[in-house]
């Protein structure tokens, strides 16, 4: 066993130190070059993120707010905070207050009910069934727990929210908040509709940007600033950041926020992860990223339309967005086809489609996402192929999957 080093007197790598930890690494880091990452939650983060992510910031304490901590030594840490919420604002091009702590979405998520909701508060929320999240209100879900959740849900003929609907149903309900944002909806959400029809139940309005959040700060998709008091996402799906959250709201409600999510839902925040944030943040004004998000949204576009030229129905008729639902027809179920991609390299996730009959461990329906492997420099082209590969694979017609994998992972410069 070797002696506990510091990073500044290391004499040993990680394969001396701990080869067992060295060896999943290695084994992940395989699977991932040579393989194609279609989970639309999933992206990688550029090096320099994942430098500041294993920086020295992962040892230090910081409770409080940069300024305002609990701990002595934060000048540095105060800094890259402030840099971090600094640069999160400009990105969005908004004057929301934020907070860059939360260490995850579905904390600021629960931040956001414990600033704005008592216990039985009604909240008015996506169903998680038809593509909402569990952080919406779901009964397994402290959201669910704590506060009286609604749902809304789509249309059965178009499979996309029905906003007429979704204005029956607030009314009925009066909730004090309502939440918008989805984690399986490949369409546009008309974020202003979504205030409009809050703002006429007297209801506060919840954005939950998570999935598309780089979409969003590159003009890819509307935005929901203006629009809602609050705004949540993740910084690592299509905004290509470390995993965490993050939480902008309207600047009256910031005090509120802040004790919320520190002491309210957290101790000390990840420094560590906040730096990757600040980085980020500044990768995601650049026109590079622009045309990232462009190119996302395209490579999307051409594999629901190979997808559909094979016999798969896309659910919600398209997408708008970097996600695909498909709807397995009662061919094999969301699982199996999970299952018969993943034994070719393949990833993606079993999903609930729109009224499934089915149940969550097996489903009508898989999600595919393109921010991964675009980032990984796949083109519209390439998703061409992707699509016909995939549904040779799901159809049972095709015994060299995983060579035409490896193919397509060894012509890209970053495999
Ligand atoms: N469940 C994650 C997703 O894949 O969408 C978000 O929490």
């Amino acid at each position: 066993m070797i002696q506990f080093e510091t990073a500044s007197r290391r004499t040993h790598t990680l394969a001396e130190a701990d080869p067992e930890v060295a060896e999943l690494v290695t084994e992940e880091d395989r699977r991932q070059r040579h393989g194609l990452q279609l989970i639309a939650s999933e992206n990688l983060v550029s090096a320099a993120v994942r430098e500041a992510v294993g920086s020295v910031f992962t040892d230090k304490y910081a409770e409080g707010r940069p300024g305002r901590r609990y701990y002595s030594g934060c000048e540095f840490a105060d800094q890259v905070e402030e840099l971090a919420e600094n640069r999160a604002r400009e990105l969005y091009a908004t004057d929301y207050h934020v907070n860059v702590q939360p260490h995850s979405g579905t904390q600021a998520n629960l931040a956001v009910y414990l600033a704005t909701l008592e216990p039985g508060d009604k909240i008015l929320a996506m169903d998680l069934a038809m593509g909402g999240h569990l952080s919406h209100g779901s009964p397994y879900n402290a959201s669910g727990k704590l506060y009286e959740a609604h749902f809304y849900g789509v249309s059965r003929d178009t499979e996309q929210i029905d906003y007429d609907e979704l204005a029956r149903i607030a009314e009925e309900v009066q909730p004090k908040l309502i939440v918008s944002g989805a984690s399986a909806y490949a369409r546009f959400i008309d974020f202003a509709r979504f205030a409009e029809i809050a703002k006429s139940v007297g209801a506060l309005l919840h954005t939950d940007m998570a999935h598309i959040a780089g979409l969003i700060a590159a003009g890819e998709h509307p935005s929901p600033f203006g629009h809602a008091d609050f705004v949540t996402t993740t910084t690592h799906k299509t905004l290509r950041g470390p995993r965490g959250g993050l939480l902008f709201c309207k600047q009256e409600y910031r005090k509120k926020v802040n004790s919320a999510v520190f002491p309210g839902m957290q101790g000390g925040p990840l420094m560590h992860q906040i730096a990757g944030k600040a980085v980020a943040f500044r990768e995601a004004m650049t026109p590079a990223f622009r045309a990232y998000q462009q190119t996302v949204r395209k490579n999307a576009a051409v594999l629901a339309e190979g997808l559909s030229q094979r016999g798969f129905r896309i659910v919600g008729g398209g997408t708008d967005n970097h996600m695909v639902l498909v709807d397995m027809n009662g061919r094999t179920t969301g699982a199996e086809a999970e299952e018969a991609l993943r034994q070719n390299h393949i990833y993606v996730n079993k999903n609930l489609i729109p009224f499934d009959q089915l149940p969550p461990s097996k489903t009508s329906g898989i999600r595919i996402g393109t921010p991964a492997m675009t980032s990984r420099g796949l083109t519209p082209d390439d998703f061409a192929e992707v699509a016909q590969l995939m549904a040779d694979v799901l159809l049972g017609e095709t015994t060299d999957g995983v060579a035409r994998v490896e193919a397509i992972c060894a012509r890209l410069t970053t495999a």
